[in-house]
């Protein structure tokens, strides 16, 4: 396959016929008032993109000059796609993002049952033109399209690092890109708590941000206008130091601990009291709160790292919190360790220790604990596997962004500037948590999403998210040089067929997108194991 789309698609069929270029004043016609809005913000696209702009024609049939063609009608394809595996994050039919791309004979052809088939469609027609390096020109090709996995996302940390409204609007169009359908707001953490909800009635302190109600809001309509759902994650029982800090009336006097984190080295960890009443009347307030912002059918508890809670505390909260959720009307997600509180026909486990890869330097002692925190992982995974619950793969070693790169940094060059080059410097020096030994984009790449449960375990895998945790992070520019190049490679994963999966493959075509980035002011991470165009 030579083209520049990822994910890959399923099936993409090279043409021997002419293709379709692109001018001044080509028109999209489209009949359908509900892909109307979509229609304007892909020649808006083209036009922010490449300079060119695009007539759309509404309620009008195709002209005969050479035009593009969208059409909202099933595809009628013989030996169509297979549905797609896992959950909908939206609770709808995940076969309505199939769409079929026909470019022939100085025609572009787009047809979708559904307005999210057109969508990404569009995306895909997008990256063609906009990646493309004749100017403008796209090839004679059949595409046939549709995701693997229902559900593929990207776990957002908001609490290490605030990030604003406008930024995490560019996180979605990133998203949009990549055809991924999922932004997981890891909303809360020790660090900070930038919700209105659960602060005291005085607000928050002046100078600290945080998201109003209406600004959430914002961010669910503007990810729903792209077919992504925002998934609202508020981190606890444990995480919870900057709740803590602001509501001392959840200090049950036993919660504030000292935990021995290795032989001789102490921590402090706190958590919630499932004793304390006060603790399930501000958390009913919460997630209330949230479900009421947030109107998808999943509500991600946490509940990672309960470190320094007796097991049986960790439990019962869990179960506690579960009900919560379920009166809310939502279904609970909780990470991996929230297996240890059994798990019922309503949940869904994350998973993300599957193992850990220390760099050559880790003092024994760090190796002894994290072989002791991987012992009970494994565990929690199993408990997951054998509750036949569906799990979202988000393993460590190929789905966390902020495992440093191994790849050296391609070499300044003529191409881009000192301040540039000096910016790729640093943040390849700083950025990427040091726990982790440094990996290549060829590493991350190689993985098997199927897998991830252990044999026999593939039906059970729900979908694929990356992770972008923040402590590493202080601002826009290196969120994005860590989500760049990895991401599109996990989006990548979930949505393509395996049988596109070779590193070299993927690696070519990402070589093209370093265009759409600058395109959009995007930092990224220029790798010398790619060759960018
Ligand atoms: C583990 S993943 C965490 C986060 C850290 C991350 C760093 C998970 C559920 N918990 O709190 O930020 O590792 O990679």
């Amino acid at each position: 396959m030579n083209h520049a789309v990822i994910p890959a698609p399923a099936r993409f069929e090279a043409g021997d016929r002419q293709g379709f270029a692109f001018r001044p004043g080509t028109t999209v016609a489209y009949a359908d008032a509900p892909i109307a809005p979509l229609v304007e913000r892909f020649c808006a696209q083209v036009t922010r993109r490449t300079g060119l702009r695009l007539t759309p024609a509404p309620g009008r049939r195709p002209p005969d000059e050479p035009s593009v063609t969208i059409e909202l009608s099933a595809a009628h394809e013989p030996g169509g796609l297979p549905a797609p595996a896992g959950l909908s994050p939206d609770g709808g039919d995940p076969a309505a993002e199939h769409y079929l791309l026909v470019i022939e004979d100085g025609r572009v052809v787009l047809r979708a049952a559904e307005p999210a088939g057109v969508a990404r469609g569009l995306t895909t027609l997008l990256q063609l033109v906009a990646s493309g390096t004749e100017e403008f020109r796209v090839p004679a090709v059949r595409i046939l399209d549709g995701p693997r996995y229902a559900w593929r996302g990207l776990s957002l940390d908001v609490a290490r690092t605030f990030f604003t409204v406008e930024e995490i609007r560019r996180v979605i169009d990133l998203l949009e890109l990549y055809k991924l359908n999922v932004l997981h707001l890891h909303l809360t953490d020790d660090q900070a708590w930038p919700l209105a909800v659960g602060r005291p009635a005085a607000g928050p302190e002046p100078g600290t941000p945080f998201y109003r109600d209406e600004d959430l809001r914002d961010l669910v309509g503007y990810a729903a206008d792209r077919f992504v759902t925002i998934v609202p994650e508020v981190d606890t029982p444990g995480h919870t130091a900057a709740l803590l800090g602001l509501r001392p009336d959840l200090k049950s006097g036993r919660n504030e601990v000292e935990y021995e984190f290795l032989p001789g080295h102490r921590r402090r960890a706190v958590w919630l009291d499932p004793e304390l009443p006060a603790t399930f009347e501000l958390m009913e307030q919460v997630l209330a709160g949230v479900a009421a912002i947030f109107p998808g059918p999943y509500l991600h508890i946490g509940a990672d790292e309960p470190r320094g809670m007796p097991d049986e505390d960790y439990v019962s909260y869990v179960r506690r919190l579960r009900r919560l959720v379920g009166v809310l009307g939502k279904q609970p997600l909780g990470w991996q360790e929230s297996a240890r509180a059994g798990l019922g026909l309503d949940d869904v486990v994350q998973l993300w220790l599957t193992g850990i890869d220390l760099p050559a330097s880790a003092p024994p002692h760090v190796r002894a604990q994290v072989e002791a925190e991987l012992t009970l992982a494994r565990r929690d995974a199993e408990a997951a596997a054998e509750a036949s619950v569906p799990v979202i793969a988000s393993p460590l070693g190929h789905c966390y962004l902020d495992v440093p790169y191994a790849d050296p940094p391609a070499d300044a060059d003529a191409d881009t500037d000192v301040e540039a080059d000096a910016g790729q410097a640093d943040r390849y020096g700083r950025l990427g948590l040091r726990i982790y030994a440094p990996k290549t984009l060829a590493e991350s790449f190689r993985w098997e999403p199927a897998e991830t449960l252990g044999p026999g375990r593939a039906a059970q895998i729900a979908g694929v998210e990356a992770a972008i945790w923040a402590e590493t992070i202080s601002g826009f520019d290196d969120l994005s040089f860590l989500l760049l190049p990895r991401l599109p490679g996990v989006a990548h994963r979930a949505w393509s067929d395996p049988r596109h999966g070779d590193w070299a493959g993927h690696r070519d075509r990402l070589a093209r997108h370093g265009r759409l980035w600058a395109q959009d002011s995007l930092t990224y991470f220029r790798a010398a194991s790619v060759d960018w165009a």
